[in-house]
């Protein structure tokens, strides 16, 4: 017997604010969650598994249209049509108050009960899948407290979308512990919610997935499902596989033992060229952090634009992959700059007033109180979402004070 394993679809998750980006491949982003989810049901076919599990977050909220639903029961179709079930729980994204547009799903798919554990024997596979979906988004109490004990002649899955004891950047939904788990004596927790793959436990088998498709610049690396073989009542291997078709990566790069521009660019191109092999020939989102304490600093700020596009040519001929190029954080910090701030003349009366700046509470908040009219004038994308541009957030603050810091060094010395 083996069965494949999934969560957090997030099926058509909107991508936010990526039109702002200078050459985003915006029609494969779109894309991505279902081109990744049709390599999850080719999966399952040429495994030919014996069943589909998916632990939640299948949608990413209320549907815009049908269209969602529709392409979810086509894929279901293929899976009917090698008689493949499919388990499926809702999670807090598509928790059953959350979606109003129901469409009727092929035979072969089980939706689990929101109000109660509910359980799908499998007879002739010697199987049973017990579940609960989430009935509203914020569930709170801990479900798998009353999911029922084992079949003791059965090989026992539960199904339970769930951030455990808590897991940081994850809402603490359904909360429950490893003990708890154990306690119900299944051999195998199908985990969802948290979109990093993990294995929490293999006595029993307490299994995170991860997402089946990153969706910005947090979600790194191989995202997939994972394949779960079982023989004589027990499993015998959990395989992760990658589905994933744009890989999100960042490439952090340390300057601070670089002297020039030019090896500054070597070192960028040549992070880029390992992220893109890792990639292996899918599209690679990419984003480039430059830190460390070095002598480029204030270059570096002061010639923020030029960077990036020089940035953004080397990610043409890099072969292995399509890559495009997310973002360029400069993060460094000036190896100059405390000399400057110990001069008596006004540069280094200047360097001194944003230091004291930078230490002084009070009036940052008087700054951020005068530039506030600024910010309500500010293009909706900058104002929210992921990396919005919040200069009452001190990190938001202080990147503004370092470039201003920078700049004004660079075009006072230079
Ligand atoms: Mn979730």
């Amino acid at each position: 017997m083996k069965f494949i394993h999934a969560a957090d679809v997030h099926l058509d998750s909107p991508l936010r604010g990526l039109e702002r980006y200078e050459g985003a491949p915006l029609a494969a982003l779109r894309c991505a969650t279902r081109r990744a989810f049709e390599n999850l049901i080719t999966l399952a076919l040429t495994e030919a598994v014996d069943v589909v599990v998916l632990a939640g977050d299948l949608y990413d909220g209320e549907w815009k249209d049908y269209r969602t639903g529709l392409f979810f029961a086509q894929q279901m179709a293929r899976l009917q049509a090698a008689d493949i079930p499919v388990c499926l729980i809702a999670g807090n994204h598509d928790a059953a108050s959350h979606i109003t547009r129901v469409l009727r799903l092929p035979k072969n798919v089980h939706v689990f009960a929101t109000t109660a554990p509910e359980t799908k024997v499998f007879e002739s596979l010697g199987v049973a899948v017990h579940g609960q979906g989430f009935a509203t988004r914020a569930v709170t109490d801990d479900l798998s407290r009353n999911y029922p004990l084992a079949h003791s002649d059965l090989f026992n899955i539960g199904v339970l979308h769930t951030a455990l004891d808590g897991r940081p950047g994850h809402e603490p939904y359904a909360p429950c512990s490893i003990a708890g788990l154990r306690s119900q004596g299944y051999h195998y927790w199908a985990l969802g919610h948290v979109h990093q793959h993990s294995i929490i436990s293999q006595a029993p088998w307490i299994v995170y997935p991860g997402n089946v498709q990153g969706r910005h610049s947090r979600e790194l690396g191989a995202k997939g499902a994972v394949l779960v073989e079982v023989s004589d009542g027990a499993v015998s291997s959990v395989t992760f596989h990658s589905l994933d078709v744009v890989r999100w990566a960042q490439c952090v790069i340390d300057l601070s033992a670089v002297a020039s521009l030019d090896d500054g660019y070597d070192a960028i191109e040549a992070a880029l060229r390992a992220a893109s092999v890792q990639a292996e020939e899918r599209l690679l989102a990419v984003r480039v952090r430059l830190n460390g304490n070095c002598a480029l600093h204030a270059q570096l700020h002061a010639h923020h634009d030029q960077i990036v596009n020089n940035v953004r040519a080397l990610t043409n001929g890099l072969g292995a992959s399509e890559v495009w190029l997310e973002r360029v954080m400069i993060e460094t910090t000036s190896a100059a700059a405390p000399a400057v701030a110990d001069r008596h003349d006004a540069l280094g009366d200047l360097l001194r007033l944003i230091r004291d700046l930078e230490l002084d509470r009070g009036r940052q908040t008087a700054l951020v109180q005068e530039v506030e009219d600024l910010n309500t004038r500010l293009p909706a994308e900058l104002r929210g979402g992921d990396d919005a541009f919040d200069l009452s957030q001190p990190a938001v603050l202080q990147g503004c004070l370092d470039e201003v810091k920078a700049l004004l060094m660079e075009r006072l010395l230079g």
